[in-house]
């Protein structure tokens, strides 16, 4: 079973487009879990409005702890599917790769598998160029300590139960960063191509403080990795991408710092 969470925060606008693409989908998820932290534009009264069409349940948070991650690990509470995938809610995300997210996992060889701007194929078509850099300098900032070329995004599937068990006491913005943190060496990690498309409707979330957050627990996560483990293991040798299908016997094999 596929359970698929998306949080919310005012996206009224994106949830029909959003929905129609997702029931296109093959596999289509069998449980669509959104999450909503108080919106105030009629994201909640739009979704429950499309719940007759599609198998949809909405959390209502209104007193949301932990931010975004929190509103994902709560959707993974609530799930009952074996798979879990995340996205955002405001079209970003191609819900057409789902399947090819699903693939390595459903084939044993990954634990995680993260759409990806970053390896080849991957795209942000239309953000200026200021934006590229920023974004590149927290990916290659991330880098070092998840071996992933895309650890910040908001596009991925797993083990729902691996989920729970590596955020136990997630904070913040990029919960795949935190499960990548906190995963480890261990977690067998495969990023595929995704064309990231800025949302059309609807206003980011993303801000200075946000931002700032995402600054310190790199830096906290950085200062463990540098004074608690000793280890000399050789530094990232994980192949996160694969282009395709075709090309996946590229994967895994993660070696983790
Ligand atoms: N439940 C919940 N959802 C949130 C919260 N903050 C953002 N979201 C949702 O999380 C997803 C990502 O938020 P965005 O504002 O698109 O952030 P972003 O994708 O990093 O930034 P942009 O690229 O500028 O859109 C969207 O579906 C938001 O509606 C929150 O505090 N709680
Ligand atoms: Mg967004």
């Amino acid at each position: 079973m596929i359970s698929l969470v998306i949080p919310t925060l005012n996206e009224v606008d994106n949830i029909a487009p959003l929905l129609s693409r997702v029931a296109r989908c093959t596999p289509a998820p069998d449980q669509i879990i959104f999450v909503d932290d108080g919106s105030n534009d009629g994201t909640r009264e739009c979704i429950r409005s499309l719940a007759s069409s599609a198998p949809i349940e909405l959390i209502e948070r209104d007193a949301p702890s932990l931010g975004l991650a929190g509103a994902v690990v709560a959707g993974a509470h609530a799930a009952g599917g074996e798979w879990l995938v995340v996205m955002d809610a405001d079209l970003s995300h191609p819900p057409e790769k789902i399947a090819e997210l699903l693939q390595p996992l459903l084939e044993g060889r990954a634990d995680m598998v993260i759409g990806s701007r970053y390896v080849k194929d991957g795209a942000t078509p239309g953000w200026p160029v200021w934006r590229k850099i920023l974004s590149r300098i927290a990916a290659a900032f991330a880098y070092p300590l998840t071996g992933v070329h895309d650890s910040m995004g908001g596009f991925f599937a797993m083990p729902r139960k691996l989920l729970l068990e590596l955020t136990p006491a997630a904070t913040g913005f990029k919960i795949a960063f935190e499960v990548l943190v906190q995963g480890g060496r261990n977690l067998r990690v495969v990023e595929i191509p995704i064309v990231f498309r800025d949302r059309s409707r609807g206003v980011s979330k993303m801000s200075f403080g946000i931002a700032f957050l995402f600054a310190v627990r790199w830096l906290a996560a950085m200062a463990r990795r540098l004074f608690r483990d000793q280890e000399t293991a050789p530094r990232f040798s994980r192949q996160s991408s694969i282009a395709s299908p075709a090309k996946s016997s590229k994967v895994a094999n993660s070696v983790f710092p």
